[in-house]
């Protein structure tokens, strides 16, 4: 049998489609709306409490090989809004969490379970200063911002609507499922283990890199995006969230993260590839003898 080049070339194609194939399916396991390469949860787009500017429409994630991006759209600017009932004046985003421990929020909380990222500067976080910590325990401060003192108040207001924590944690009692009903809402860092900087990205930043929240008619006023390096999460299913620093709305979001290849893993597959075209072109040179 004789090996052409075309034929090699379609034998290393297929291998790297097959591969494609297998970190996509991985990801599609748990990930609700995927699109152009993000994991999308769109949030309830009227369960904002206080106005346009505490309304949260949408967070979305995406893995490549060597970072995390973040995206999270709404009404509600990177540096918050004026507000006179809060300690410090102003209200703006908590911290984003990440929960790879297939527990609830308290538990994994509890625990010093979970990844956070402060990615607001201006906000109450009791992180030092923005980055990706890990071993974190949350805290409230939603007593300080003017806002609810739980879930239960919140929904009570008449705010329980369908999505309310986004499409993969869709309604009030799944919210309390995982984060309490009666309980204080936690939504900054309390404490952890900085493992490194966050890079914030501009909107033109991110629609260059395939997100487009208006795919799914949930484009806010104000776009946040961040990017870091894969390296500082977990591997695995997680759930992740965000609530403004008030209580006053919160998106969630579950998908799957790829095992992060170790740099041995890659140069061998790529070794197995470049051996196997080898073998197959010294056969064929073989066979024009
Ligand atoms: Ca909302
Ligand atoms: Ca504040
Ligand atoms: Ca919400």
């Amino acid at each position: 049998m004789k090996f052409t080049s075309t034929k090699i070339r379609s034998l290393l194609g297929a291998a790297a489609a097959s591969i494609c194939l297998i970190s996509a399916t991985s990801q599609q396991a748990t990930a609700g709306q995927l699109h152009n390469g993000w994991n999308y949860g769109i949030d309830a787009l009227n369960d904002g409490s206080g106005g346009s500017s505490f309304e949260i429409k949408g967070m979305a994630i995406k893995e490549t090989a060597d970072s995390i991006f973040v995206a999270l759209t709404g009404g509600m600017p990177l540096t918050g809004v004026t507000n006179g009932g809060a300690a410090d004046g102003n209200i703006g985003w908590g911290d984003l969490f990440f929960n790879f421990s297939g527990q609830n929020f308290q538990t994994a909380s509890n625990t010093n379970s979970l990844f956070g990222i402060r990615f607001a500067g201006a906000n109450d976080s009791l992180a030092a200063s923005t980055g990706v910590y890990s071993n974190v325990k949350a805290a409230s401060v939603t007593g300080v911002n003017h806002g609810y003192n739980s879930l239960n108040q919140y929904y009570n207001s008449g705010f329980n609507r369908t999505n309310t924590q986004g499409t993969d944690l869709s309604t009030a009692q799944a919210a309390y499922n995982y984060f309490g009903q009666t309980t204080p809402i936690l939504n900054v860092i309390s404490s952890g283990t900085k493992v490194g900087d966050i890079t914030m990205l501009t909107a033109s930043q991110l629609t260059a890199a395939g997100l487009n929240f208006g795919h799914f008619s949930a484009a806010g006023t104000q776009m946040i995006g961040f990017q870091f390096n894969r390296s500082l999460l977990a591997s695995g299913s997680y759930l992740a969230n965000v609530f403004v620093e008030c209580g006053n709305d919160g998106v969630a979001l579950a998908g799957n993260l790829a095992q992060v290849p170790e740099p041995s893993a890659i140069v061998g597959l790529t070794l197995v590839g470049l051996s196997a075209a080898g073998s197959m072109l010294r056969k064929r040179r073989s066979v024009v003898k």
